[in-house]
């Protein structure tokens, strides 16, 4: 309150910086020994893709190397890698998954 008894109010609003969650690439890698089928079957039961898109993405790191799966927060893109390379593990192919950071 001011002595002329008219309260001022700050003129600026301040805006509370919420910052976006940091964004992850789940990337699926190429390999020589995993089965096609395989890999698609994964893509189904982990991502809960198509058939059609589950094939399209096995297909795109399986001619280019590497392909992005799904674009997610932290947390997701590392439960589902894990999930999606212990099932890899356990059938004994060296399927490779990763999470990384978008810029
Ligand atoms: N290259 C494998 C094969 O010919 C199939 C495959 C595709 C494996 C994509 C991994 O991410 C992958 N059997």
């Amino acid at each position: 309150m001011s002595d002329n008894g008219i309260a001022l109010k700050p003129k600026t609003k301040s805006k509370p910086k919420l910052d976006r969650p940091k964004l992850y690439k789940v990337i699926l890698f190429n390999d020589d020994y995993t089965p096609r089928e395989f890999v698609v079957m994964i893509l189904k039961a982990v991502f809960r893709m198509s058939e059609e898109v589950g094939y399209r993405v096995m297909m795109t790191a399986h001619k280019l190397g590497s392909s992005v799966v799904v674009v997610c927060t932290k947390d997701i893109a590392e439960t589902k890698v894990k999930e999606a390379m212990d099932y890899a593990k356990q059938a004994g192919f060296p399927l490779m998954l990763t999470a990384e950071p978008e810029e």
